[in-house]
């Protein structure tokens, strides 16, 4: 059937009423909103010729992946998309340059402890023996110090887990989670226990859904950042491993051009250096 069908007016009437349309009370942007997702999954089953059971099994699917719906937003392409539709709009408002935005994802911790100078991100053991040292500084866009900014950074362990989020209950809260308050010369520096690659939850709701389409849930070594500072925008942005054999295929899509360093190595340590350049608020 085409999805014109949708459009009859039974069907029409049906989406007003569900909508509250009609209501004076609510909240008329949600009524718009509600009508048109609804009226968008009447077309996607028509479309589609989306069966009974295949609806029910969508449902069901959605009922029990709720609890990874921060993996799944990312893996289908969603969050990228939102950084994707800002930089466009930022475009068409002639606001351009500094560091690319890319996907925060769903592991971030606020209230990590608030720290000066160099510092050790991974206070807890990690079998790990490789040691990132990330140094850089972050400007304005006339290459000016940031001054008062807050580097928030956080990432996995050797083993590709996030404390506050690791299955194995082996990280103590904020292990590899600090945020650096820089000085006058908005210089950062940090070392930790060099992150793995992330990987989705063997079986559950984002690994069944990447299997289905024939995907892995696997991303590249990274380190995330949120940097804000008075006057500036806050920059949510990650740094991804040049080096990692899935440097070129994240499940997530959070991998961009400007934002996969190679680590130079030496012997147990990698050094990464990188510039972070704010937009004025
Ligand atoms: C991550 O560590 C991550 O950064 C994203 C975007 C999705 C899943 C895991
Ligand atoms: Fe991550």
């Amino acid at each position: 059937m085409d999805v014109s069908f949708v459009k009859t007016p039974e069907i029409q009437q049906l989406l007003d009423r569900a909508a509250g349309v009609n209501e004076s009370g609510g909240s008329p942007r949600l009524k718009a909103i509600m009508r048109d997702l609804t009226e968008s999954v009447m077309e996607l089953i028509v479309r589609h010729d989306i069966s009974e059971s295949e609806f029910w099994l969508a449902m069901k699917y959605l009922s029990d992946s709720a609890g990874e719906i921060g993996l799944i937003v990312p893996g289908i392409g969603l969050e990228h998309f939102l950084d994707l539709y800002m930089d466009a709009k930022d475009a068409e408002a002639g606001l351009t340059g500094g560091t690319p935005r890319t996907i925060e994802g769903p592991l971030y911790v606020a209230g990590a402890p608030l720290v000066e100078g160099n510092v050790n991100l991974s206070v807890d053991e990690d079998e790990g023996t490789t040691v990132l040292h990330m140094t850089g500084h972050v400007t304005g866009p006339d290459g000016e110090a940031v001054q008062q900014a807050i580097v928030h950074v956080w990432h996995a362990n050797s083993k590709g887990w996030y404390s506050h989020f690791d299955p194995t209950g082996e990280q103590t809260p904020f292990n590899n989670r600090r945020r650096i308050k820089l000085g006058k010369d908005g210089r950062y520096a940090f070392h930790s226990k060099q992150p793995s690659g992330y990987s989705v939850p063997p079986g559950g709701s984002t690994d069944q859904l990447m299997q289905a389409l024939g995907r892995h849930g696997n991303r590249p070594a990274h380190v995330h950042f949120f940097i804000e500072a008075p006057g500036y925008r806050t920059l949510t942005t990650q740094i991804n491993f040049g080096d990692d054999p899935f440097a070129e295929d994240d499940f997530a899509f959070g991998t961009r051009e400007g934002l996969l360093p190679v680590p130079s190595r030496q012997g147990d340590s990698a050094y990464i250096q990188f510039n972070f350049q704010m937009q004025r608020a």
